[in-house]
């Protein structure tokens, strides 16, 4: 048996900038005594997220669940909306604060992604928008979503919670869709402790925006409309401006540590990697793989335990579904017969460590766990006697 990791390898670790650098920014802070509010290190970030991703507008928040909460307020939708049910919690989290409905729609079964050929058949009469994730940041059928939007008069949310920095056909990813929420989470390619930011075209959104995370105010003394705190600090913007620096080194060594992987499982039976559609770039967010008990032996859930055995810790990025939240069981379209792919698929993700401070022979040697934790076929029909 391979010898356990000697201390314990998660499924990710943040990106940490220099020590000395967000020192020196904290000295510019505690000089200027603005902690909050739209202050200079905000200001700065903002402006310089916009040139990196080349965005027309782009609004940072305190994280990206209330980024997306606030974007979706903000285009004043209503009735229903379209969505997957293979996210994290907070996709659809947002749409109950603003009494939206969800309407999920089962995903693709390749990205993993809602599945593009199955929206139109859920559109309603009170269908307002479709909100659809860049799953573990590899990109949607963006071009394909939007003639749909376009020819039922729909709104188009993109949840890019790990898509930084992605493009699609050249064009950055948040150029499609009326909007797009990015999250600057500890656990993101690009970091702000906590934060995130809303990318949008549309310039009459921008002061909407900038009231909507600011309790509406307007000035001092004229509350316009009813709005919430969702600002982002000094101290979080000054860790953004400093991560900033150093986010390419981290794509670029995600991208190393991708090709180890994927030379490594594409020997093994039974492990698919999850992957973007042709021509499409990843974010190199997660590193995802499904794993088919039938060809690998085991399950995902008996991997998943038997991985910590050597100290290493995957996550179950989704799981559960989203439409199986007791408060949607109500809902037709949560209904386990109307979701196959999703339904499979969630028993079958585990969300491999990978982040850039993982060296290559951790890696090598995780690839090699999985291969002595392969169970051939042989062993399977014994077992099952
Ligand atoms: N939409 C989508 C599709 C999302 O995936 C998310 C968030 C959102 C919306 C909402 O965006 P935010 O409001 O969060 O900006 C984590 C993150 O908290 C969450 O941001 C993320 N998605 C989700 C996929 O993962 P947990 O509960 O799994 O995180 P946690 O604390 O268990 O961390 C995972 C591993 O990372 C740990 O085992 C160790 C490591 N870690 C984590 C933190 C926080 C560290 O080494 N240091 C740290 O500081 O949710």
């Amino acid at each position: 048996m391979i010898t356990p990791f000697e201390s314990p390898i998660f499924v990710t670790r943040p990106v940490f900038p220099d020590l000395a650098d967000y020192t020196a920014q904290l000295t510019e802070i505690w000089d200027s005594k603005q902690l909050t509010n739209n202050g200079l290190q905000h200001k700065r970030l903002e402006g310089e997220l916009a040139e990196y991703l080349a965005a027309t507008h782009l609004k940072l928040f305190s994280n990206g669940t209330l980024a997306l909460l606030l974007g979706l307020k903000a285009l004043g939708l209503k009735g229903e909306v379209i969505t997957t049910p293979f996210t994290f919690p907070a996709t659809v989290q947002c749409l109950d604060w603003n009494q939206l409905t969800p309407v999920f729609c089962d995903i693709d079964p390749v990205t993993l992604n809602i599945d593009a050929d199955k929206i139109e058949s859920l559109i309603s009469e009170q269908t307002s928008a479709i909100l659809a994730v860049h799953v573990f940041g590899n990109p949607c059928e963006v071009e394909k979503i939007q003639k749909i939007a376009d020819k039922h008069h729909l709104r188009v949310i993109y949840d890019g919670a790990h898509v930084f920095g992605t493009e699609v056909m050249g064009k950055p990813i948040h150029h499609y869709g009326d909007m797009t929420m990015y999250s600057f989470h500890a656990t993101k390619l690009f970091n702000t402790v906590e934060g995130g930011a809303l990318a949008f075209k549309e310039d009459h959104l921008a002061q909407k925006l900038d009231l909507l995370k600011n309790f509406g105010l307007l000035d001092a003394e004229q509350v316009v409309l009813s709005g919430l705190n969702a600002k982002m600090n000094e101290l979080q913007a000054a860790m953004g401006r400093e991560v900033l620096k150093v986010v390419d080194v981290e794509r670029e060594k995600r991208h190393e540590l991708k090709k180890i992987y994927e030379a490594h499982l594409n020997a093994i039976p039974g492990l698919r990697i999850v992957t973007s559609l042709e021509g499409a770039a990843s974010s190199y967010q997660y590193f995802v793989i499904e794993v088919d008990q039938d060809q690998y032996g085991r399950t995902r859930d008996e991997l998943f335990d038997a991985l910590a055995d050597y100290n290493v810790f995957p996550r179950k990025y989704f799981y559960p579904l989203c439409s199986d939240f007791s408060w949607y069981s109500r809902l037709e379209s949560a209904q386990p017969e109307n979701l196959p792919v999703a339904r499979k698929s969630v028993q079958q993700v585990l969300s491999m460590p990978f982040y850039g401070e993982l060296s290559r022979e951790a890696v090598e040697k995780i690839c090699g766990i999985l291969k002595e934790l392969h169970v051939e076929k042989k062993e399977v029909l014994n077992y099952r006697k």
